[in-house]
């Protein structure tokens, strides 16, 4: 029987666990747009195909299913891209189906026409085109197939009369995903656990790669006497129930997390391939565990490494790990940790001029949250924010563009996070900057009727960057926002929205906005004036603060200064 490969192409992604497809129609895509209506998986109209991407990566980390994202030939497909990048940077798997001007025009820059191959290419596991009616299950297969096995984006480019053409010998490929226990050599295991075992003052630093890995991890942990510090990306895994926690290295990390790691002698790094090489012990042995095999060593160089899942390796490894007694360095950093959190109990409240401060709204949001909420936040201070003061306890987890390091993440991500645990809370924490870039897709949180929380941060400028020039020594530079009323324009658009600018007022607030039913947005005025303090006092931006000072008072600007001075060191 023949069929048409629009028909084959939505088959195959149903078939390899697509349950939604994000993105905006036209033109080359009407074929596949019409399969897709007639198949399980649902389309989510999206106002930004950008927001898409976001919304489909959200939903393929939370669930692990493949997630699909779909666009008109030209610009429309082209819109994805950095919400691709994110996608591929967090591992995502997505598939995105790039519809294409027909075969016959390509190569004569004909009217839309946009070489995907080129563009995707550095942001994909997967990037080919069906070049023939024949090729159109085999290769949307092996696509499907590349973005699961290798975790990442796999861009299918389709040209518009290769959708309308059909197949008369249609052979049954099919998408094959298994799930490999990978362990390292006997030989492997004995010489890391000879390192280990010969270490004194030894720490856990985990990464992403440690899910699912929490009970081997206090198991080796508590053998090795070692604390654990970890990136933000593992703290859903690491920080809850753990007795061991010194929290975060990193400059969103505390000083427990940084010193611990700085000053150990043998660190035993799982899953982790945090970027920022001065975070490293540079005298340390270090034995990392990576399932990547090219994470091995790519950030400062290691004594050992080898490759494996952090839970497997961790089982095979402690029996060959001996028992320690001595517990005084992972006291120590517990102690460190203990009465940074305890100082953090107290600092982390409203302005004592009756101001709330990024930190304390997030707080108070962390306080009020369901239990298994999932949060997504802004690149800029609401991560920042989130990773230091939403607490998690095993069921939370939070969203931030890590990797990318993109603004306008949170929002859109929260869209497909929500479109596919419909009954869990799903809350974005979004600054002025990074809501007003994608604002068009607030409409699609209202068309779709997805309950989101959203609270802006609003502290009229693009904060994050302007601490960033602070620390260097220069006065604020096109950082301002002129801002509407964001809660009056989100009830323009259909949502719940209400303007908050008093601390005494926060907490009853915040209780109201999560109490709504529907989609619900929260306008916050923070306090402009509060820094996003490193973990340390490195001497380059407290020099940079103190030009900063000196030429803002210079420029008369003498109240701005002690503002900040007031929020942040009295
Ligand atoms: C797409 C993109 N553009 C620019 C940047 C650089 N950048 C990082 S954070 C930031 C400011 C974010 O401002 P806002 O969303 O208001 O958050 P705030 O830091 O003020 O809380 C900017 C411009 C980026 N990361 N991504
Ligand atoms: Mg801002």
């Amino acid at each position: 029987m023949s069929k048409q490969v629009a028909d084959i192409i939505v088959e195959t992604l149903q078939s390899a666990g697509v349950r939604h497809c994000y993105g905006v129609v036209g033109d080359t895509l009407n074929l596949i747009a019409r399969s897709l209506e007639r198949s399980t998986i649902e389309w989510v109209s999206v106002r930004h195909e950008e927001a898409g991407a976001f919304a489909a990566q959200a939903e393929a980390q939370v669930t692990g299913h493949l997630t699909a994202v779909a666009g008109s030939c030209g610009p429309g497909s082209l819109h994805f891209i950095n919400g691709i990048f994110e996608a591929n940077r967090n591992r995502a798997p997505v598939v995105l189906i790039a519809s294409q001007i027909i075969r016959d025009e390509l190569g004569f820059d004909f009217i839309q026409e946009v070489d995907f191959k080129q563009v995707y290419q550095s942001c994909s596991v997967f990037c080919d085109m069906i070049y023939t009616a024949e090729q159109a299950r085999r290769k949307t297969v092996i696509a499907c197939q590349t973005a699961l096995a290798k975790r990442g984006v796999a861009v299918l480019i389709v040209p518009a009369d290769v959708s309308a053409s059909t197949v008369h010998n249609d052979v049954p490929y099919a998408v094959h995903v298994s799930d490999p226990v990978v362990q390292p050599s006997k030989g492997d295991l004995a010489e890391i656990a000879e390192i280990l075992n010969k270490g004194e003052n030894i720490a856990v630093y985990g990464g992403s790669g440690c899910h699912g890995a929490h009970t081997e991890i206090l198991a080796v942990a508590e053998k090795l006497k070692a604390p654990i510090a970890h990136t933000s990306r593992a703290k859903d895994f690491l920080e809850h129930d753990n007795p061991y926690n010194i929290g975060m290295t990193g400059m969103l990390g505390n000083e427990a997390g940084y010193h611990a790691l700085l000053n150990c002698d043998t660190l035993l790094m799982l899953g982790a391939d945090f970027a920022w090489r001065q975070f490293y012990p540079d005298k340390a042995k270090i034995v990392q565990v990576d399932i990547d095999p090219t994470h091995l060593g790519r950030r400062h160089p290691v004594t050992k490494g080898v490759v494996g899942g952090v839970k497997e390796t961790l089982e095979a490894l402690l029996p060959n790990l001996n028992e320690r007694s001595d517990s005084s360095f992972r006291d120590a950093y517990l102690r460190r940790y203990a009465k940074y959190k305890e100082a953090n109990e107290v600092k982390i409240a409203a302005g004592r001029d009756g101001s709330i401060p990024g930190s304390y709204l997030t707080k108070v949001i962390s306080q009020h949250a369901a239990k298994d909420a999932l949060f997504t936040a802004d690149d800029g201070t609401p991560a920042a924010w989130a990773y230091r003061h939403i607490e998690t306890n095993g069921q939370r987890r939070i969203f931030a563009s890590l990797l990318h390091g993109t603004m306008a993440n949170g929002m859109p991500s929260s869209i497909g996070l929500q479109k596919s645990q419909p009954d869990r809370q799903v809350i974005c924490l979004a600054g002025d900057g990074g809501i007003s870039m994608l604002f068009g897709d607030l409409m699609t949180i209202v068309q779709q009727a997805l309950p989101i929380k959203i609270a802006v941060f609003d502290n009229g400028k693009l904060g994050f960057v302007e601490i960033e020039q602070k620390a260097e020594g220069m006065l604020d530079t096109f950082t301002k926002l002129k801002n509407p009323n964001f809660a009056e324009v989100a009830r323009a658009l259909g949502l719940w929205g209400q303007t908050v600018s008093k601390a005494e007022q926060l907490e009853d607030a915040v209780k109201v906005w999560l109490a709504e039913p529907g989609p619900a947005l929260l306008h916050v005025h923070v306090n402009p004036m509060q820094l996003v303090m490193p973990p340390f006092t490195a001497v380059e931006p407290a020099i940079g603060m103190a030009l900063y000072t000196t030429r803002a008072v210079l420029h008369g600007r003498g109240g701005d200064v002690w503002e900040m001075v007031k929020e942040n060191f009295l």
